[in-house]
């Protein structure tokens, strides 16, 4: 692994606990936060805003010539994408969850490099669980190697489901009744970048969501690739700025995911 990517990779891990630490003094001062509607079922809260800024200050202090794509974009933090290497940050993914006092959220950190993510963080604060991955090193959790359930059927696990307004409910309601009638189960978090974490440690068997943002997942496939899984090509078309779906699953079911979600996964 380049020198370059080495460094990426133990350095975001170190960023994303300092802000799991913030986040988690917000947490426990949740009943009092200020929370802003983006849209139906879309919200943001001033600890979003504050780990965003502690993450983009850290990447920025450490990586200066590398580009950046925060959920929370503003003009103190201004998306500058980098072919040569870009960080793409949700800075706690699993907002609803969070606001309502639930434990399904966390801190997802990507690096992009020549449009391939290239490294993957995301930090579960609560359980204190970090999960980390760059090309060709596989992927951990606190330290210990991960991988994907071994599973050939939708029967063998819980498959994660999302969904948000930005798409049509059809989107969701079709997979989801084709998942049941292949005799899946569907399991959803509230946070797709903790759900593809899970999918990466054979926690889940699969992952699929018919519409989600980059920082919400590009952590997340590294994780899973890393951990012996397959996933569509998320970053097609215009991917990294408008998102796509995303399908990430256990080799062993790839062909009936495929079905269920009408995806490709390469
Ligand atoms: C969330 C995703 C989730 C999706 C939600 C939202 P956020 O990210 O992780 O899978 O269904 O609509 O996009 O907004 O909590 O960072």
């Amino acid at each position: 692994m380049q020198n370059s990517t080495l460094k990426r990779l133990e350095k975001a891990g170190e960023i994303a606990q300092s802000a799991g630490r913030l986040a988690v003094n917000y947490f426990a001062k949740r009943g009092h936060l200020t929370i802003d509607n983006k849209g139906l079922q879309d919200r943001v809260t001033e600890a979003d805003q504050a780990v965003e800024q502690l993450i983009f200050e850290q990447i920025t202090a450490a990586f200066p010539e590398d580009g950046f794509l925060g959920e929370e974009t503003s003009p103190d933090r201004p998306t500058k994408l980098v072919d040569k290497g870009t960080w793409v940050v949700d800075p706690i993914d699993g907002t609803d969850c969070f606001i309502y006092g639930m434990p399904n959220w966390c801190i997802s950190i990507a690096w992009v490099q020549h449009g391939k993510p290239t490294v993957g963080v995301i930090y579960d604060p609560v359980h204190d669980e970090l999960f980390s991955a760059a090309i060709g090193q596989g992927a951990k959790v606190n330290g210990n190697s991960m991988k994907v359930s071994d599973t050939t059927e939708l029967a063998g696990g819980m498959t994660g489901m999302g969904y948000s307004t930005r798409v049509e409910s059809t989107t969701i309601l079709v997979p989801l009744q084709r998942l049941i009638k292949g005799g899946g189960m569907f399991n959803r978090t509230g946070s797709a970048a903790l759900s593809l974490a899970w999918v990466a440690d054979g926690r889940l068997i699969a992952y699929y969501e018919p519409h989600l943002n980059s920082w919400d997942c590009l952590a997340g496939i590294v994780l899973v690739r890393e951990a012996g899984g397959r996933v569509n090509n998320f970053l097609a078309g215009d991917g990294l700025t408008n998102g796509n779906p995303i399908l990430a699953c256990a080799p062993g079911i790839a062909d009936k995911m495929e079905i269920v979600s009408q995806l490709e996964v390469d």
